[in-house]
């Protein structure tokens, strides 16, 4: 891709997009108009966090989501905004939502189109009303089912078939990273503009990082494996870098998005009380596993690569270490040597 003869501003998130799929021969145009809706519910969403306290925004609901957790009135209003953007392009048959128990269907007055969408609209909610990072996360798939109807097979594909996987953070500044296949890339949003620039082209993380993030209130839930790991992380080694420094913010994409760009390693164990971990494999570990991947990082169960596990059910979870690939590697070593 040619990008001599930049203005100041360089590649919007749009064009950036739209020059690598003329690359792609019989590319119809369509997964640049879904990144367009993803992006725009993006900006919406981010609009809203920042005036949360001001809009009446805080605070929950007074419900409970299909994973038993408290409903925020930021996580409606993001799920809305993600629905209401990507239903009537015409480039999605189906969408899934951390927020909804069944695969949401396209209504019939608008067209289908070939990708399946699922999402996790508002990943940290805890955080929401202290003012703490939080984000969107997103996975792309191509349908597989032929019939007239898309199923939930289509949404039950394992992450090595995704297409793209992307987050947006709304953090300090608001960053939409994404992958195709293709390299990851980091987009932040000139609010002044309301539109993403190209910030952090081909990011790609260290052989090892110095950090390490995992909720270590957990200890006491945990398996001997992993307290060994977390103890060995922990002891004085100058020559392997060792201690390593720990940071827990308690949102997933605020902590993957400081792994990506630092190194290190985030990991949500298997516990004595979550058997399968917490976070969920469709919409939060598998495309943070696309993306770590082509960073050149590792994302595993403990047992095997997060992208080849075939999921079972929507709402899934599963045990997640991701980060640096030499960082990644260590805890599946220490957690099954005891
Ligand atoms: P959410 O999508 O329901 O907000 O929650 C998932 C969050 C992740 O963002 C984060 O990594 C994890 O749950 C934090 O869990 P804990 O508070 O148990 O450490
Ligand atoms: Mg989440």
């Amino acid at each position: 891709m040619d990008n001599t003869n930049q203005s100041e501003y360089g590649w919007t998130l749009e064009r950036f997009i739209l020059e690598r799929q003329r690359e792609i021969p019989g590319a119809t145009g369509e997964f640049t108009q879904l990144f367009q809706q993803i992006a725009l519910a993006g900006k919406i969403i981010a609009s809203r966090v920042n005036q949360a306290g001001l809009a009446g925004l805080l605070g929950h609901t007074g419900k409970t989501n299909v994973q038993g957790e408290v409903v925020q009135k930021l996580d409606v209003f993001s799920n809305q905004t993600l629905i209401h953007c990507l239903e009537a392009g015409g480039q999605v048959c189906l969408m899934a939502s951390e927020e909804v128990d069944d695969p949401i269907p396209i209504p019939t007055r608008y067209p289908k189109g070939r990708y399946v969408l699922a999402f996790d609209p508002l990943d940290g909610s805890s955080n929401i009303d202290v003012n703490i990072s939080i984000g969107t996360i997103f996975s792309v798939h191509k349908r597989v089912s032929t019939g007239n109807e898309p199923s939930l097979g289509d949404c039950l594909q394992p992450g090595r078939t995704q297409v793209a996987a992307g987050y947006i953070v709304y953090g300090s500044s608001t960053m939409f990273v994404f992958t195709s296949g293709d390299g990851v890339h980091g987009f932040t949003l000139d609010p002044s503009v309301g539109e993403f620039f190209l910030s952090h082209p081909d990011i790609t993380l260290p052989e090892r990082g110095k950090i390490y993030s995992v909720n270590e209130g957990n200890e006491a839930v945990w398996d001997e494996g992993v307290r060994d790991w977390v103890r060995w992380l922990k002891t004085p080694d100058k020559a392997a870098g060792k201690p390593y420094s720990s940071r827990y913010v308690g949102t997933l994409v605020a902590d993957f998005h400081r792994t990506l760009l630092k190194g290190g390693v985030f990991a949500y164990p298997a516990d004595k009380k979550n058997q399968s971990g917490k976070l969920r494999l469709l919409y939060e570990a598998a495309p943070m596993a696309m993306i770590v991947e082509q960073a050149g990082g590792a994302a595993s169960t403990g047992t095997g690569p997060i992208l080849d596990v075939v999921p079972t059910h929507l709402h899934q979870r599963v045990p997640l270490y991701i980060g640096s690939r030499g960082d990644v590697q260590d805890a599946i070593d220490r957690i099954h040597k005891s």
